[in-house]
């Protein structure tokens, strides 16, 4: 037996929307600890982007074009990936969007499709894998959460509801399913260097300097910074924890900020 607490060797783990950004960075620390990496991307041209560069890694990673906002689209890739790789250990819902628009002027048919992406996509993954789980006596599910899980800003209603909402999706599939050793965790980035947040980053945006002075470590998180936390929630090492969220955010939820 591996006493390796953090190992996932035999382990299959499936990041949504982990072609690059923080599901890619989730998906190779997966792989160093020892599991199958699969991923899935609504774009098949973004798909092969993500193969390239899980291939650059030296990762033979499993990837499937799909929508997972689309509950068709998904049980049959889960049906395809316990096929073709394993049934599914480890479920990281990572895939998300963000609009950042006044919410006077946002659509209720925007405010939808973000929800739809970002809180639904999350229980119908765990939906289409939780019966499999149950039979095999073990699961892992996590969540990618935010700031917007606790905080709110200007522009981003949609998307704070939807993370909102995540987090408290992850508590209660902890408590329907932590009877059958399933332990469904969330991780709550702090600002990340991605291309989800290069907007907010360009040179003299005034939300640079914000977010430096509201982070005691005074940098953007990357990535990397999401690698181990991540390899904490989906092993044996995790297994009495449940319903958390783990803010990986240098420190921005218990800071006031620096003084002017
Ligand atoms: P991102 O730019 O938000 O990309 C998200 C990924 O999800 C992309 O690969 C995208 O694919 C995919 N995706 C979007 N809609 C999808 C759908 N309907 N079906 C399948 N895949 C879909 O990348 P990120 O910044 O790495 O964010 C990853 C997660 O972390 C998101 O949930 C985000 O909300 C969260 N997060 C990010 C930060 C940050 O600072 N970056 C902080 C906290 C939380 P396409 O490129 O093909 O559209
Ligand atoms: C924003 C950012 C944030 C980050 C992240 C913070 O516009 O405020 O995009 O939402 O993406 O969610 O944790």
């Amino acid at each position: 037996m591996d006493m390796n607490l953090f190992s996932l060797k035999g382990k299959v783990a499936l990041v949504t929307g982990a072609s690059y950004g923080i599901g890619l960075a989730i998906n190779t620390a997966f792989a160093a600890a020892g599991a199958a990496c699969v991923f899935c991307d609504l774009h098949e041209d973004i798909l092969q982007k993500g193969f390239d560069a899980y291939q650059a890694l030296g990762i033979k990673a499993h990837g499937y074009v799909c929508d997972v906002t689309d509950e068709k689209q998904v049980e049959a890739m889960v049906a395809r990936i316990e096929e073709e790789v394993g049934p599914i250990d480890i479920l990281v819902n990572n895939a998300g969007v963000i609009k950042r628009v006044p919410m006077t002027e946002m659509s209720a048919e925007d405010f939808r499709k973000v929800v739809d992406v970002d809180l639904t996509a999350p229980f119908i993954c765990a939906k289409a894998v939780i019966p499999s789980m149950i039979r095999r006596g073990r699961g892992k599910i996590i969540n990618i959460c935010s700031m917007m899980s606790e905080l709110g800003r200007e522009t981003v209603s949609a998307y704070a509801a939807a993370k909102g909402g995540l987090k408290m999706l992850t508590r209660n599939i902890c408590s329907e399913y932590g009877g059958h050793n399933i332990q469904c965790n969330g991780i709550g980035p702090g600002y990340i260097e991605t291309p989800q947040t290069e907007p907010l980053r360009q040179e003299g945006h005034p939300f640079n300097h914000f977010i430096i002075s509201k982070t005691p470590a005074a940098r953007w998180g990357t990535t990397e910074d999401l690698m181990g936390p991540a390899v904490f929630l989906a092993s044996g090492a995790s297994d009495f924890v449940n319903g958390h969220i783990l803010y990986v955010d240098g420190g921005i939820l218990a800071y006031i900020g620096k003084q002017p």
